[in-house]
């Protein structure tokens, strides 16, 4: 028998007490059609909502048969019912955004743990305590809406701030720094990332020409190229990632004195990345990995939470350093600006509805609040322009501030009027200003307020006179490999040798010879052995250093710039899963279930069957099945097997290829002795990740990179 149709939210709310039987329904359904599941709302119903209307409220009688001429006769026009149901599907869809289109949003609220009055009059930062309503959208950058979560990507990190003097967006990335320099390069940077012109692929990559074309025709994208190609770009969880502003901005306070200030979001749950074999393999597992994360976490009550820091610094400071801070391409080491903490978000709320909320969600770098401004930086200065004027093309009108995702959550009031879709309703004749309506006793409506309102700091930058308009940059922006050699040098061993070999896995994708040349090239003037690497990788000659429109100078590294460096072996947020079979032991699963949950874990039970498996001391049900739950879902896995099952196992590609992943992946694998044959089968050997159940608790979900090199040849 057919599924009965899904009701609409509304019908679900009122059918419970009122669901016609079959008979009324068969009596109730369209004529000539035998199916009884069509429902029908009968007589007696009190609650409006339980009708089914369209969208002018007209009661509609039959949602399954359109209008026709007789009963094998043609439809008729005169079918409204039916038209404006297949009008309005014909328009379900707007435009995605031109980049960032493939994210995940959720609600939340921001809290000050730190009250900075003398930084910045910023309400929201004004006491500790105070709190405001928080939407946030973490996105990837170069795929369409429908493509996977995991590509070697930067991710979006946007916050709106709903603050009582207007809506505060600080729409950064999980990357401090950025390609370009200036704003005017934006489309060409877009558009060689996307896919190529002429094939319409790849989607989501940038491991092709076009790509890396204009990147080796760029020298000042090579310090992101270091993080785009770092561990940083294919992050384990939105949850695990650090958001950063970007640009440095200003702070202002009461008595008008400015500083700048850079922005940050620090992780509770700390960074982590997956490895690249990994993400792949989870592209094809689980494309939503990153979606689902985060709504799952959020539905569970293990709410993800952020830590605002701030840099503060002053244009003294900025004066001393070898590099310039209004240029994108460089950030400041927390060694020299320490990241002062500010205040706490936290996430608790998951979208009722994706479309509504996830996105029509619009974000404007240019909505700031007193107490903050912008720096002359040259692509935050493009970026005010363009996230207003995209908006009008994706949501179709200059009324989109009316939606209710986008509506500041304080009082609006100006005279900008009319326009399409506009959904208020302005009363009286003060459609203008000056007027003197009020001296008529009419309403005059809002006024300026020069106390209150905001007010453009006034630049003290002695190096700029405002009064000259120039197409040029300043001079220390032509250094762009400084900080590229930094955050390179600052890895450890291995994230260095994960940067070589993403360099080698895109360039290889090249077909283009010169342009791998050249991006080799360019990489001589970020660290020659890095340059070597890469060229041994791609088995071709080391080119010629590309020129340095400015030599590089050697920075002090930074540890801040390490994932690794900074890993801790915390379970908190972690995903572990535990592999069990016929007859396993269901004492040993509980405890070790216990452990993980105890330490802020999910324990996930896998088995080659999900129903009900008979295991030592009772049943026991899977939460999932053994192929459809590869291990790269998981931060960790453990089994608990006999040694027949084991040996049974040992014959399934899917049993073996799970423990060679966890393995291969530098993940920690917990295992009982009976497991023995299954890991030998997988090549997995002993090593300080490879370890009894009884000791998982003190090795954790951290990776095991000293595997590493027995698993997979670096560049
Ligand atoms: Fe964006 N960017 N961007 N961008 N960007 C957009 O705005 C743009 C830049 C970032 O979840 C678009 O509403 C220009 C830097 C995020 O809805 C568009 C320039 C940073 C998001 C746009 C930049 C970002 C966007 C597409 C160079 C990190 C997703 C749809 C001057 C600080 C926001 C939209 C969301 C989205 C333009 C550079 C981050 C076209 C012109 C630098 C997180 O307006």
């Amino acid at each position: 028998m057919a599924k009965k149709p899904a009701p609409s939210p509304a019908t679900i709310h009122a059918l419970g007490d009122h669901q016609p039987g079959a008979g009324q329904l068969a009596q109730a359904g369209s004529r000539g059609n035998g199916d009884e599941l069509h429902q029908q709302v009968e007589g007696g119903v009190t609650d409006p909502a339980a009708y089914l209307t369209d969208n002018f409220g007209h009661r509609i009688s039959d949602n399954q048969n359109s209008l026709r001429a007789g009963e094998r006769g043609p439809t008729l026009l005169e079918d409204f019912v039916l038209r404006e149901k297949i009008f309005h599907f014909d328009h379900e869809r707007i435009p995605e955004r031109i980049v960032h289109a493939r994210g995940s949003g959720a609600h939340g609220v921001f809290e000050c743990t730190k009250a900075i009055p003398g930084l910045t009059k910023a309400s929201i930062l004004q006491k500790e305590g105070a709190t405001c309503p928080v939407f946030v959208r973490f996105s990837t950058v170069a795929g369409g809406a429908g493509s996977v979560d995991t590509p070697r990507d930067v991710r979006g990190f946007a916050v709106k701030f709903y603050t009582d003097s207007g809506n505060w967006d600080l729409v950064g990335n999980n990357i401090p720094v950025f390609f370009i320099q200036d704003a005017m390069k934006f489309p060409d940077l877009v558009h060689s990332v996307k896919m190529e012109a002429d094939r319409g692929y790849p989607q989501a990559a940038s491991a092709h020409d076009t790509f890396w074309d204009f990147i080796g025709l760029m020298p000042e994208a090579m310090h992101m190229i270091m993080w785009a190609m770092s561990d940083r770009a294919i992050p384990r969880s939105f949850r695990m990632i650090e958001g950063f502003g970007v640009h440095t901005f200003r702070f202002v306070n009461d008595d008008g004195e400015g500083k700048f200030v850079k922005f940050h979001w620090k992780p509770v749950l700390g960074i982590q990345s997956t490895t690249w074999d990994e993400a792949v393999k989870i592209a094809g597992a689980d494309p939503d990995f990153h979606r689902r994360d985060l709504f799952e976490a959020i539905d569970a009550g293990d709410f993800p939470a952020w830590d605002l820091g701030v840099q503060v610094f002053d244009e003294a400071f900025a004066e001393k350093l070898p590099y310039d801070v209004l240029d994108a391409t460089k950030l400041i080491p927390e060694e020299d600006v320490p990241v002062e903490i500010v205040g706490r978000m936290t996430l608790n709320r998951n979208v009722d509805n994706f479309f509504a909320e996830t996105e029509q969600v619009a974000f404007l770098p240019s909505n700031i609040i007193p107490g903050i401004d912008f720096s002359n930086d040259p692509l935050l200065q493009g970026r005010l322009f363009s996230y207003l004027d995209t908006q009008k093309s994706r949501l179709g009108t200059t009324n989109f501030h009316q939606i209710p995702i986008n509506a500041p959550k304080c009082p609006f009031h100006n005279f900008q009027r009319d326009g399409m879709m506009q959904t208020l309703v302005p009363t009286g004749r003060a459609n203008y200003e000056p007027n003197s309506l009020a001296e008529a006793g009419e309403n005059g409506g809002p006024r300026a307020s020069a106390a209150t309102g905001f007010r453009t700091f006034e630049t003290n930058d002695e190096r700029n006179d405002p009064a000259q308009k120039l197409r040029i940059r300043a001079e220390l922006f032509a250094d762009h490999f400084s900080q590229a050699r930094l955050f390179y040098r600052s890895q450890t061993g291995n994230e260095q040798a994960h940067i070589a070999s993403a360099l080698v896995f895109e360039l290889s994708k090249v077909t283009l010879d010169h342009v791998r040349a050249r991006v080799v090239g360019q990489l001589r003037n970020i660290d020659e052995d890095l340059a070597k690497r890469v060229a041994a990788g791609l088995a071709i000659d080391l080119p010629a250093k590309e020129k340095a429109a400015r030599s590089p100078v050697d920075l002090k590294p930074s540890d801040a710039l390490s994932i690794q460096k900074n890993a801790d072996d915390t379970m908190e947020g972690r995903k572990i899963a535990i592999l069990f079979a016929e007859g396993s032991d269901k004492a040993a699963i509980d405890k070790l279930k216990g452990e993980i949950e105890g330490a802020g874990g999910t324990a996930f039970l896998i088995a080659p069957k999900v129903g009900g498996i008979k295991v030592k001391g009772g049943t026991l049900k899977a939460d999932g099945q053994l192929a459809g739950s590869p291990s790269v879902l998981f931060d960790a896995v453990a089994s608990i097997l006999t040694e027949e099952q084991a040996s049974l196992l040992s014959k399934q590609g899917a049993a073996v290829q799970w423990f060679m992943d966890a393995y291969g992946h530098c993940k920690t694998i917990a295992h009982d002795d009976a497991t023995q044959a299954l890991l030998d089968k997988a090549g997995v050997e002993k090593d300080g990740g490879v370890v009894a159940i009884d000791k998982f608790e003190n090795v954790g979900t951290r990776r095991h990179w000293a595997r590493e090199a027995k698993v997979r040849d670096l560049a």
